[in-house]
């Protein structure tokens, strides 16, 4: 190691002395396995919409009574339960791995994954008793029982709780490390819970001060066009909040578990800075049909989208050079023949490999969204879908699996219960979700609507068989894969062979350059915070201005 790879080296030497405490990792063990019933629930629903198309009907068998609510528990399950969950627990793990100690206070572990816990079990009451198919979208009028939003509201205030622990950490960390950099696994949860809380603010007001008042019966009528603005203000940088976790791992693991090490430092904080300054001054990019948005705010937004698409450019760069140094470490000669070379055989890698591979796509078909006049083609089609199967589904879901692949056995103490199956698993779903992404994003490219169900559609155009067939096979295969992952979670949660959690945990990945080369100024939180705020006031501010006083006409629809 060079003597300025140390900015994670380092924390791995501290971490080696800190045992982490039992009554923090219990909950945060909790945590998991509550976003892991929003995969097993969340993701059985996926498996009906897919067959759905090619005219198998399991609704009924499963006591889901419209196409909508079963969408809709789809929806929030995997987008808001199985991902805020895993990325709490994961994130508050990285924050004491980074700072190398346990986090400041044990309360708040707990509080994090109770609220957590309590925001599943209202929303998922007013979801199973279908009084709240609104979408995980949850857009003005259609109106949803009022625990559908309080339980939104406890789910999100669980996330507040872990970013008040990982500031509490950060300064009893600071007063005892004056003037040293932050250490990368705690920088990059830092600077993703930092973004997301700010940009929480968004959704925050239009259920406190709309929705649940409404859904409560306090007021009679709301205004869609101001509450879907607040709903994208949060979001789109949800899609980053759920991302960075996966990133997390990719730049401060994976190139440690394939023998690499990162590429640098200063690139690291520099993408993580980007994604707090500009995830959230780019919303509108969701509604660049909604007719009342002027356009030149639409452009501005679209700008903005292909300026937070540099850190994942970024990204790209370094996550494939760290992955060339563990390639050629390992005897990998010529243009591309590192790749063989990657440790293919451990499951927790190859998942996320996959995931990285279909990320690409997935940022590829990101960039069509993005671009205004493209938009307008793919808009509300099967595209979109397509588009989100190969980022949130794979990217992101199938990173959640990989790490979970040592992070289960290190919370449990119990040996991973078959890495065969785990990588059958790994390649199952990423051959699922390039079948099922080519499923759905042919059937938009056919103008095929999203959010529909086509195997009822009289109107089904000729060409959507083809569609429809691969996005069924490619969900049952996909389907296939999260039953395999199920199989080997429970075999490890039940397995009796015992292991050392040290000696699953990946070590934190050394770094090529930095930080002595990586600025100091990337580390002034409190000042990018300042900045983040500005640049959102300055996207948002005009628009919403706009939009005031709200226009309170329209009263709640029931289209279920
Ligand atoms: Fe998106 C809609 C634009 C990224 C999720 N997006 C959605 C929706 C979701 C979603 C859920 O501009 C639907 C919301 C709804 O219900 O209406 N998205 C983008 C852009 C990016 C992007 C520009 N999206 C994401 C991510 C998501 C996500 C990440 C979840 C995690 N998206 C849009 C737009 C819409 C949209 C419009 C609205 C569409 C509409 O009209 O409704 C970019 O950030 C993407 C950048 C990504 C890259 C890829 C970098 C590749 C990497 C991997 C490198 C590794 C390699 C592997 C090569 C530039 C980092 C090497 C491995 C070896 C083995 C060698």
């Amino acid at each position: 190691m060079t003597g300025e790879a140390i900015s994670l080296q380092r924390t791995a030497g501290a971490e080696a002395a800190t045992a982490y405490p039992a009554e923090q990792l219990r909950p945060i063990r909790w945590q998991l396995i509550l976003g892991f019933v929003g995969l097993l629930i969340g993701g059985y629903l996926g498996l009906l919409q897919a067959l759905e198309r090619v005219g198998v009907d399991l609704y009924r068998a499963s006591q889901i009574k419209t196409y909508y609510q079963g969408l809709t528990l789809h929806g929030v399950l995997l987008a808001f339960v199985f991902t805020f969950a895993f990325t709490n627990a994961f994130t508050q793990y990285m924050t004491m791995r980074g700072f190398g100690r346990p986090l400041a206070s044990t309360a708040l572990v707990q509080a994090s994954f109770l609220t957590a816990l309590l925001g599943v079990v209202l929303a998922g009451y007013a979801m199973l008793t279908n009084q709240a198919s609104v979408l995980f979208t949850f857009y003005a009028p259609m109106k949803a029982h009022p625990l559908f939003y309080l339980g939104a509201v406890f789910l999100v205030i669980s996330t507040w709780i872990v970013l008040a622990n990982q500031l509490l950490t950060y300064r009893a960390w600071r007063r005892e490390h004056p003037g040293e950099r932050i250490p990368l696994p705690s920088y990059m949860g830092l600077m993703n819970y930092l973004m997301w809380t700010i940009a929480t603010v968004g959704v925050a007001v239009e259920v406190l001060a709309f929705l649940l008042p409404w859904s409560l019966g306090w007021l009679d009528t709301t205004d869609p066009q101001l509450n879907r603005i607040l709903f994208w203000l949060t979001g789109h940088p949800i899609v980053y909040f759920w991302l960075l976790p996966a990133y997390t791992s990719w730049y401060a693991l994976v190139p440690a578990q394939v023998g690499g090490k990162l590429f640098s430092d200063g690139l690291t904080r520099l993408t993580f800075l980007l994604f707090l300054l500009f995830s959230i001054p780019v919303g509108v990019h969701h509604q660049f049909t909604d007719p009342g948005i002027p356009t030149a705010m639409k452009v501005i937004h679209m700008v903005l989208t292909f300026v937070v698409f540099v850190p994942s450019m970024i990204t790209a760069f370094s996550v494939v050079a760290a992955l060339e140094t563990g390639g050629r470490k390992a005897g990998g000669r010529g243009l591309l023949g590192w790749i063989p070379r990657l440790p293919w055989g451990n499951p927790s890698v190859a998942a996320q490999l996959l995931a990285m591979l279909a990320f690409t796509l997935g940022g590829a078909t990101g960039i069509i969204n993005a671009s205004f006049t493209m938009n307008l083609i793919v808009h509300n089609t099967a595209f979109v879908p397509g588009h989100f199967h190969l980022t949130v589904g794979t990217a992101v879901a199938l990173s959640f699996m990989g790490i979970a692949y040592w992070f289960v056995p290190y919370l449990t103490g119990r040996q991973l219960f078959s890495r065969r199956l785990a990588l059958v698993q790994a390649w199952c779903w990423a051959i699922g979700a390039l079948i099922f992404a080519r499923g759905q994003i042919g059937g938009g490219l056919e103008s095929m609507p999203r959010r529909t169900a086509i195997g009822a559609a009289t109107y089904a155009l000729p060409g959507w068989d083809v569609s429809n067939w691969f996005t069924a096979v490619g969900g049952a295969l996909m389907a296939i894969g999260g039953v395999l992952f199920f199989i080997v979670l429970f075999g490890t949660l039940f397995n009796a062979k015992r292991v050392e959690p040290a000696a699953v945990e990946p070590p934190l990945s050394e770094v090529i350059h930095g930080p002595k080369e990586s600025w100091q100024i990337f580390d002034r939180i409190g000042l990018w915070v300042i900045v983040a705020i500005a640049l959102t006031l300055l996207a948002y501010g005009p628009l919403l201005l706009g939009y005031l006083p709200a226009n309170m006409t329209s009263p709640a629809i029931k289209v279920w």
